[in-house]
């Protein structure tokens, strides 16, 4: 079309007389793209390459994802991304799972195929990963109350949840903790289910807020979802206690609502898997009804193989088999089938106890390896800064984030003078940290935190 446009010398012809019926570009039906210039008896129509595409404005780069684009534009050598969640080794270079490469060469061995998956997922995979949340031979399993299939990892997981409140819960309110993940809004936004918050971080105490949380929950309409952080709270790295969680469930099966769990980071937070469920178990054994979102991006570290699911436990087994149908029936038109790789991945780990085994004291060397920074960290701040400021909720804080109570002005401080890549809520991911960089993180910190306001 755009030479078809483009003509020179005496002959051009007018923009208006040129595809005049074809081109319906603007209200008055001109061509905005076309500009026209008369050179004494030469008329010139020159035409810029048009894009249907004008009204569409630049999208600001994501809170999380974007700062690993800007780190990697920087040259600097001492540039350190402690921005999005992934484990790194102490040489600060990105980690696969020896037991996820043995079950891979497994995979090549046994030459598995590349046939489509069903629409839930790798039926394996979706035993294996309810088995792993609830405990095998959980009342919820043996009865079949659980839907459970496989997602795009946990965002993907909690897109589907989210549409399915969308189209089975019109108006229902979702609650997140303030604050939480960034990207929970956008799920929530995108799946046009509305959403407000409840107190959860409080600056004061750098702790949690649990009166107020309590009283938010207790104030939302009934049947109200209630989105819960299983473990490792993103981004305050603040759990409630296993009492406090007591008084959650009590709260939240008082006002009927229905309780969303997140567990992106089990096994992550204390090292051990079974802990890390306590919290989703606590809500089963009460026999309500919920959703839980997993994910295999961290503790199994297969990031980019999108490999997790959404679990929902209901009263009965037929009301899992209904809404377990309408879970497919949302995914079919989004993505038709969710990939096998990572399937395959964690059904060969879960499902064999010396591999399991294995991932097990894995995840433990990584878990360990962040707490043993976080030390580091705080040994750091608390030798370099002479100031007297209490830095201990550093060691409180758990799983793969440390959120430090820096501002914007301060996180940019960081970025800017130190380059040191971080999200501008002020928190930073332990994972990506060294022992060898803690002192020099220290003193950034320090920094920030002192000459910025
Ligand atoms: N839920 C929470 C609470 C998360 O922190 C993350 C990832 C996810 C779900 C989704 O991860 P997945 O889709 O890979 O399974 N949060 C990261 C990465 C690690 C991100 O923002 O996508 C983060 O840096 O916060």
């Amino acid at each position: 079309m755009a030479s078809s446009m483009l003509s020179l010398g005496s002959t051009s012809l007018l923009p208006r007389e040129i595809n005049k019926d074809k081109l319906k570009l603007g209200p008055s039906g001109s061509n905005p793209f076309l500009r026209t210039k008369s050179l004494s008896r030469v008329t010139m129509s020159v035409s810029v390459k048009p894009s249907r595409f004008e009204g569409i404005t630049m999208a600001p780069p994501d809170p999380i994802l974007g700062v690993s684009e800007a780190f990697k534009a920087d040259t600097n050598e001492l540039k350190l991304n402690l921005g999005v969640g992934a484990y790194r080794t102490e040489e600060l270079q990105p980690y696969v799972l020896n037991v996820v490469k043995k079950a891979e060469n497994l995979m090549l061995e046994r030459g598995d195929n590349k046939e489509y998956l069903p629409i839930e997922g790798l039926a394996a995979f979706n035993k294996a990963t309810a088995e792993l949340l609830f405990g095998a031979g959980h009342p919820v399993i043996k009865e079949q109350k659980v839907a459970t299939i496989q997602g795009l990892s946990g965002t993907g997981s909690l897109r589907l949840a989210a549409a399915l409140i969308e189209r089975y819960f019109p108006g229902a309110k979702v609650l997140i903790s303030a604050p939480t993940w960034g990207n929970h809004k956008n799920i929530f936004n995108d799946a046009k289910v509305p959403w407000s918050e409840y107190r959860y971080y409080d600056p004061k105490t750098i702790g949690l807020d649990f009166e107020g949380m309590i009283e938010d929950i207790k104030e939302a309409p009934e049947g109200s979802f209630i989105l819960l952080h299983g473990c490792a709270h993103n981004p305050t790295g603040i759990d409630p206690t296993p009492e406090q969680w007591v008084k959650i469930a009590d709260v939240v099966q008082e006002k009927n609502h229905i309780p969303f769990f997140d567990v992106a980071y089990q096994g992550f937070a204390s090292g051990s898997l079974d802990e890390d469920a306590a919290s989703v178990r606590l809500f089963a054994e009460r026999g309500m009804e919920f959703f839980v979102a997993q994910s295999y991006s961290k503790n199994l570290g297969l990031y980019a193989e999108r490999i997790g699911a959404i679990n929902v436990v209901c009263s009965s087994a037929d009301a899992a088999t209904r809404v377990k149908s309408q879970l497919k029936r949302i995914a079919r038109p989004m993505y038709s089938n969710p990939p096998v790789h990572g399937a395959r991945i964690v059904a060969n780990v879960l499902g064999d106890a010396t591999m399991f085994g294995e991932w097990k004291a894995e995840m433990e060397m990584m878990a360990g390896r962040i707490k043993t920074v976080r030390q580091r960290l705080y040994d750091s701040l608390v030798s370099k800064d002479k100031s007297g400021k209490d830095w201990s909720f550093i060691l409180k804080q758990i799983g793969m984030f440390s959120f430090t109570g820096l501002n914007k002005a301060q996180s940019d401080n960081m970025t800017n003078k130190w380059h040191v890549y971080m999200t501008k809520d002020g928190r930073i991911s332990l994972a990506g940290l060294s022992m060898a960089k803690c002192e020099y993180l220290a003193d950034a910190i320090i920094d920030s935190c002192h000459n910025v306001s």
